[in-house]
């Protein structure tokens, strides 16, 4: 253990993670709380490193959000429109035309995963996520179809009169492959009460992950951070996702989800910082030791922060995505897709090794050396003579 740390209060869990012991809820706690985050980032490197070494993974996708009606009305939510607002709102339901045409634009051929979500819209009938899964099934035979929230799930239950084990499985014999891991929100009660209270909370959002990992559906998770949650609010989040993931193993990846706050009933919250962004992807790489994956949603935390957070704990940064509507409404000012250009060099710089993945984190290709410039760096004195003299190269 090097000096700084042997003479931090993170000692104890030093130790405890060189011993691969797991770290309790007080250790989470602590780890949200020390002022040396420069420390916390250590350890969580540490961490990442022994399961992934230098790798940072991407993945050629792409999302499509097919509705924004929604009947619920989170307070954290911008994306959604109420049900009688109508389309000079914003408001839309895509048609299975317009999904067709949303893959066949160029560059479709190369996708390898679709993400598809949208608002919890009553008006749409149980038949509308099947053909959506048939339509996306047709038009890209090969494509790894990354679908639907718990949230949708238990929506669909309710349209249909069916269980949601039945839902899920109807979904998977239509086409459904995983499911991201969004509405898990923050699992304390207190704010299910305050934030999200007609949306299903905490025991609905693990049962029906439960469900879909014993159908062999694997997930991601989540958890909405920088808003009004506590640092108990935290941990008791993380440590129940960990609890899940003991009994199903179903959890491919967690993927923390910064609060933006622009044009939500809470627009008068400051954003998070880079600092909480950094901090949150740290924590969860320690607490969760058996969820493989911690993703640096790039959208959202911007692609400045996503490259650092791949040195505190992150190793997976998304991808392409294409087109995001969810962060954008909410005022997120990155750009709504990155060329595989573009990822790969913003791994490579960061001091990662770039690796190209398929949607269940099989490795497709590695060698980006086409893609990398090498040009050696220069000194800070040749940058700072080439600018005297005026040179612009
Ligand atoms: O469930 C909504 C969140 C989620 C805001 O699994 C907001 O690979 C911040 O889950 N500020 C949807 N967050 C997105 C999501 C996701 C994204 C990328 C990858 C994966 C994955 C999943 O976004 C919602 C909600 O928790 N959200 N509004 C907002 N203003």
């Amino acid at each position: 253990m090097d000096t700084l740390l042997r003479h931090s209060e993170l000692a104890p869990i030093a130790a405890k993670l060189d011993a691969q012991e797991r770290l309790s809820a007080e250790d989470g706690r602590l780890l949200f709380s020390n002022p040396n985050l420069a420390l916390v980032g250590r350890l969580a490197d540490r961490a990442r490193r022994r399961l992934h070494g230098r790798i940072a993974w991407f993945v050629r996708n792409r999302h499509i959000n097919y509705t924004n009606y929604c009947d619920k009305t989170c307070l954290f939510c911008a994306f959604q429109r109420t049900l009688d607002s109508g389309p000079e709102y914003g408001g839309y339901v895509l048609s299975m035309d317009q999904v067709r045409k949303r893959l066949a634009e160029p560059g479709g051929e190369h996708l390898r995963e679709v993400h598809v979500v949208g608002g919890v819209n009553p008006d749409l009938p149980y038949d509308y996520y099947l053909d959506l899964m048939h339509t996306i099934r047709e038009a890209r035979p090969g494509i790894h179809i990354k679908a639907f929230t718990m949230v949708e799930i238990d929506e669909m239950a309710r349209v249909s009169g069916r269980s949601h084990r039945q839902v899920l499985g109807d979904l998977q014999a239509a086409g459904l492959n995983t499911m991201p891991g969004g509405g898990a929100e923050i699992f304390s009660s207190r704010l299910h009460r305050k934030l999200f209270h007609d949306k299903i909370g905490a025991n609905a959002w693990l049962s029906i992950a439960r469900c879909a990992h014993e159908l062999g559906i694997k997930t991601n998770a989540t958890m909405l951070y920088g808003h009004v949650e506590t640092v108990e609010e935290r941990v008791e989040h993380l440590i129940a996702l960990r609890e899940l993931q003991d009994r199903t193993e179903g959890f491919q990846a967690f993927v923390p989800l910064s609060f933006h706050p622009d044009n939500t009933p809470m627009r008068k919250l400051p954003k998070p910082t880079a600092a909480d962004d950094l901090r949150v992807i740290a924590v969860s790489r320690l607490l969760l030791d058996n969820i493989p994956h911690i993703k640096a949603y790039w959208i959202m935390i911007s692609r400045a922060v996503a490259q650092i957070a791949l040195s505190f704990g992150a190793d997976d940064v998304d991808g392409t995505v294409v087109e995001e509507q969810i962060y954008h409404d909410a005022g997120a000012d990155t750009p709504e897709g990155m060329t595989v250009r573009e990822l790969v060099r913003l791994i490579h710089d960061a001091g990662c090794e770039p690796v190209e993945r398929d949607a269940l984190y099989q490795e497709l290709k590695s060698d980006f050396h086409d893609l990398i410039e090498f040009r050696p760096a220069k000194t800070r004195r040749a940058i700072w003579s080439d600018a005297m003299n005026g040179s612009t190269s």
